[in-house]
């Protein structure tokens, strides 16, 4: 098994004990391929991860307008981590799909397009529409078409949205899923700083870390065993193996924004060396949150609300807390507060 990714994985999530130095010496508990994968093969797209710094400002007007907003659906190849290509199903190449962020009562008018260089038909359920399948059923389109559709943004909160199609649950666990953020009426407690990170489960036919390109695995799925669980659709892309840690300044009040698109698994969200100091459930914005909420559930087909502070520099590792995920599956991401030692808050050397 050809493991580089897996191995610096491994290496890398041994950090999560600060007092031990990385063990290597498990044995995998994937799954391995009996015939070997097909190599790599050449990407279509360099990044796959969404940049979780990149969402829509907080909306800063104060009555009902209409935004016009078009989404495309592609397939694309790209690496889930160096050396491991599988062909992913997107909303506008990147996983998690762009954030669409909107106020209630606003009107929204979706034209979505199937990319003509695609193989199969798509279209989008948001959870965030009164209407039929929440809009897919009226936005099924083949290879080169459009569809457009227009809905009244009526209840606050945020909203997961995802390909619908009959073979739904295998286009969202390629990556169709993203998150649609309906403001209430008085907008949003202000912070420093908004991060949209997705968490999936990727089923392939190969091992986590095996080189190669994956195939699609539908068993692997329908046991609901994933080869990876991927944060922003790649394993471990947030950290110093992959695009590097997302970096903070110390102080900053930082709202997180976590889609989980599932499509199987719960996510046990959980932020080592912080807490989420409030936590909006199933991102209802519009009921009371909970504070100080170390770990939380995030349900498949939900957008989980945090906000965090951030009082002492160094990194802050958002994990799925079912750890065997985090260890060797890839669902693990870095924020890196940035800033001057606080020994009164934590002392390493007291
Ligand atoms: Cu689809």
């Amino acid at each position: 098994m050809a493991a580089m990714g897996a191995t610096s994985a491994v290496a890398l999530a041994g950090c999560l004990n600060s007092e031990s130095e990385p063990k290597q010496t498990s044995e995998p508990t994937t799954k391995t391929s009996d015939e070997g994968l097909d190599p790599a093969k050449p990407t279509d797209v360099d990044r796959i991860a969404a940049d979780p710094t990149d969402l829509p400002d907080p909306v800063d007007w104060s009555s009902p307008r209409t935004h016009e907003i078009e989404v495309t659906t592609t397939e694309r190849i790209a690496e889930i981590e160096p050396g491991v290509t599988f062909k992913y199903m997107t909303f506008d190449d990147q996983v998690p799909g762009p954030m669409i962020r909107v106020r209630r009562g606003d009107t929204v008018r979706l034209t979505l397009t199937n990319a003509a260089e695609s193989a199969v038909v798509h279209n989008i359920d948001l959870h965030a529409v009164y209407g039929p399948g929440g809009g897919a059923d009226d936005t099924m389109v083949d290879p080169g078409q459009s569809a457009t559709i227009e809905f009244k943004a009526m209840y606050p909160g945020v909203h997961v949205y995802h390909c619908a199609v009959p073979d739904m649950d295998m286009h969202i666990s390629a990556g169709m899923f993203g998150a649609i953020l309906v403001e209430p009426e008085d907008g949003l407690p202000e912070v420093d700083r908004e991060l949209y990170f997705g968490q999936n489960e990727i089923y392939t036919n190969g091992a986590a870390g095996e080189d190669g390109h994956h195939e699609f695995d539908y068993d692997g799925m329908t046991s609901e065993e994933p080869t990876y669980v991927a944060l922003n659709g790649e394993a471990y892309a947030f950290t110093e193996g992959g695009y590097g840690p997302i970096t903070v300044d110390k102080g900053e009040r930082v709202r997180l924004f976590y889609a989980n698109g599932g499509p199987n698994l719960t996510s046990s969200w959980h932020a080592i060396g912080n807490v989420w100091e409030t936590y909006y459930p199933n991102g209802a914005l519009a009921s009371d949150p909970d504070h100080y909420v170390e770990t939380a559930p995030v349900v498949p087909g939900s957008v989980a609300t945090a906000v965090i502070d951030t009082p002492v520099p160094g990194p802050i590792k958002l994990v799925d807390h079912a750890l065997s995920r985090v260890v060797r599956k890839g669902m693990l991401g870095v924020i890196q507060v940035e800033g001057e030692a606080e020994p009164e808050i934590f002392n390493p050397e007291p």
